[in-house]
């Protein structure tokens, strides 16, 4: 009698754990229970995976921002919300120049400033009189979202649209619930009026002061709206879906986890909480975001990816005072190995000027970006290699290597040797983990053979959805990939090696 008992307790033990164990893998929120060891947390942290959404804007990669509005034309960053909007008038605007423009710079998606701080809406909204229809542009007959986001189509980008909180123009700023829904009918209107938007774009900046008007913004209901009326979508920063890297250099940490302890303030955790309800919005600005150590402490872990923002210009809105200032294609080549390169997506800002162009600096200078991108990473000299799995005599071939799972599975550390085609000459190396099932390297390395022993020449920490590592130029027929820590099995989605080419 004891032993069934016993059985049966053993057997009921395990189904929970089972069960326990399909509730809270395989998605991008898990409680930390007081109960969890340290390695049921890391165990736990090494399976949290994004949202088909949060994949889906990942690996879009390189993005861009357009911040145009009343301060074009008042040569300002932050409107006060008393401008005239009859100075508004880009006489020569054409949506389709900056689509191309960008679609030919290689980015997937653009993001238009619909509002800023200043209150002035691109859209003739219903809700205000402080927007395009009481300019002189088309004589108030002109909806700059509406050009923008049918030339991105035209052009193949997916759409974005950044519409800011913080209102200066509004007297019901201030008023809580009475402005809330005020914002919420803007989001309406731009949620349902021009087709699919696949990024919102909350900032946080709200520069009233202390004495200022303080409104409480209902981010629970505004999330509510987005997801109803457009569920593909992603929102940026005041949101549990995409986290602002934290500066506007358009740099990634050298070690960049997109799963990371989530606050939640005052919330009892409950697994059934959707995350909308329980994040709690604020900024994540620390060096050390996600290592072990804050995962021990946390009460639950959320797969929260970074976007890197920067902009081509000093300012982010157009100033002609600017022209001499745009960054170099070198500069903006160092951003996106320092952003793309350390999983994040970068969001690269460039201005619309007064007429309503993007200008031809800002325009030759991603193009040129684009095409050292381009040829640098058209040939993957690793392609053709033999794969050699620790010390293991067996190779097997590049191509098959990456749908053989099975060859990292039960391994937390793990040499792969690369047996090149020939003796070959490179300084940039690709990694990519299949982040669909989760991020896990934690620490790694690289040597070539010189012939007579194996020599370090690069190193790196977190890999996620792309790591990009630049060295000077190593020519072997051998290379080795250390993997010398991770949270569980590492699945590589790629490895490649690449020469820079200018
Ligand atoms: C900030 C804003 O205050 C800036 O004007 C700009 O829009 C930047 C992208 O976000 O918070």
């Amino acid at each position: 009698m004891k032993t069934r008992i016993l059985t049966a307790s053993l057997f009921l033990l395990t189904y929970t754990i089972v069960i326990l164990g399909q509730q809270t893998v395989n998605k991008n929120f898990i409680p930390v229970l007081p109960t969890d060891t340290k390695n049921e947390i890391i165990s736990k942290a090494a399976n949290i995976i994004p949202t088909q959404q949060q994949y889906d804007w990942q690996k879009m990669e390189y993005i861009a921002f357009l911040h145009f509005g009343i301060n074009t034309f008042t040569n300002r960053e932050w409107g006060e919300g008393n401008e005239d909007p009859k100075i508004f008038n880009p006489e020569k605007l054409d949506a389709e120049q900056w689509a191309k423009a960008l679609k030919d710079a290689g980015m997937k998606m653009a993001i238009l400033t619909a509002k800023h701080h200043d209150g002035f809406c691109l859209w003739p909204s219903k809700y205000t009189e402080h927007s395009v229809k009481n300019s002189t542009w088309k004589n108030g007959k002109g909806d700059v979202v509406g050009e923008f986001t049918d030339a991105c189509r035209k052009y193949g980008l997916k759409v974005g649209l950044y519409l800011s909180p913080w209102d200066r123009n509004n007297p019901l700023y201030g008023d809580s619930p009475k402005y809330n829904e005020f914002y919420l009918n803007q989001l309406r209107e731009l949620l349902t009026n021009y087709g699919e938007i696949s990024e919102v774009w909350f900032d946080g900046a709200c520069g009233e002061g202390p004495n200022g008007k303080k409104q409480i913004y209902d981010w629970q209901s505004y999330y509510k709206l987005i997801r109803e009326l457009q569920p593909k979508a992603v929102i940026f920063g005041m949101s549990p879906d995409l986290r602002w890297v934290g500066t506007e250099t358009g740099y990634g940490r050298e070690t960049e986890w997109s799963v990371i302890p989530i606050d939640l303030g005052n919330v009892n955790i409950d697994n059934q909480y959707p995350l909308d309800e329980i994040y709690s919005p604020h900024d994540y600005v620390d060096n050390d975001l996600g290592s072990r150590e804050k995962l021990y402490e946390s009460k639950g872990m959320f797969w929260y990816p970074a976007e890197a923002d920067v902009s081509i210009r000093p300012g982010w809105f157009y100033h002609k005072s600017q022209d001499d200032s745009v960054k170099s294609v070198e500069k903006l080549l160092d951003i996106y190995f320092s952003s793309v390169g350390r999983n994040c997506v970068l969001l690269l800002n460039i201005p619309p000027d007064q007429n309503g162009l993007l200008c031809q600096k800002d325009v030759d200078t991603i193009k040129a970006l684009k095409n050292i991108i381009d040829k640098t990473f058209n040939r993957n000299l690793a392609e053709g290699s033999k794969v050699v799995v620790d010390e293991d005599k067996s190779e097997i071939s590049y191509e098959s290597f990456f749908q053989k799972r099975e060859l990292l599975t039960g391994r937390e550390d793990i040499t792969l040797n690369f047996v090149l085609t020939a003796e070959i000459s490179f300084d940039v190396v690709m990694l990519q983990e299949d982040i669909m099932t989760g991020q896990r390297i934690e620490k790694f390395h690289l040597d070539y053979w010189n012939g007579e022993e194996w020599i370090k020449f690069t190193e790196g920490t977190t890999v996620g959805y792309k790591q990009l590592l630049r060295f000077s130029p190593v020519e072997t027929n051998k290379v080795r990939l250390v993997i010398e820590q991770s949270r569980a099995n590492p699945l590589l989605a790629n490895f490649g090696l690449f020469k820079l080419n200018k």
